[in-house]
């Protein structure tokens, strides 16, 4: 499958990982639009957040629980905000579920919609 986020899980892609597990791994964004700018993606992959059934959901469900977490390792210490672009008018490039975690500075209005 020619899925740039499933490379990066294999590590055919270079990344810097901030937190690895069996079931997701966070890693910086390339283009960061804030001082701290993660991606947290599920292993398994999931196209978007309309690809989310009762059958493949437990893996969001850990990754929320692992999102502070994964913030405080990132730098986070004064808040950051989650967000998730689904289809293209949302602005989704990557077809493989993730969730931006933003922060490290006051936001600026356009990423705080
Ligand atoms: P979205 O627009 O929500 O689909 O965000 C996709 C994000 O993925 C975008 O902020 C840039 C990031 N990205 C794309 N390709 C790479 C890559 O090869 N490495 C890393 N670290 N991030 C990438």
């Amino acid at each position: 499958m020619d899925c740039i986020f499933c490379k990066i899980i294999k590590g055919e892609i270079p990344s810097t990982k901030v937190y690895e597990d069996e079931s997701m791994y966070a890693f910086r964004d390339i283009n960061p639009e804030a001082p701290v700018h993660v991606l947290v993606i599920p292993k398994e992959h999931i196209e978007s957040m309309d690809k989310i059934t009762p059958e493949n959901s437990a893996v969001v469900a850990k990754i929320f629980e692992k999102i502070p977490a994964i913030a405080a390792e990132a730098g986070v210490t004064n808040g950051y905000r989650v967000i998730s672009n689904c289809g293209p008018d949302a602005g989704q490039t990557v077809f493989h579920l993730h969730f931006h975690i933003l922060g490290g500075e006051t936001l600026p209005a356009h990423l705080l919609g």
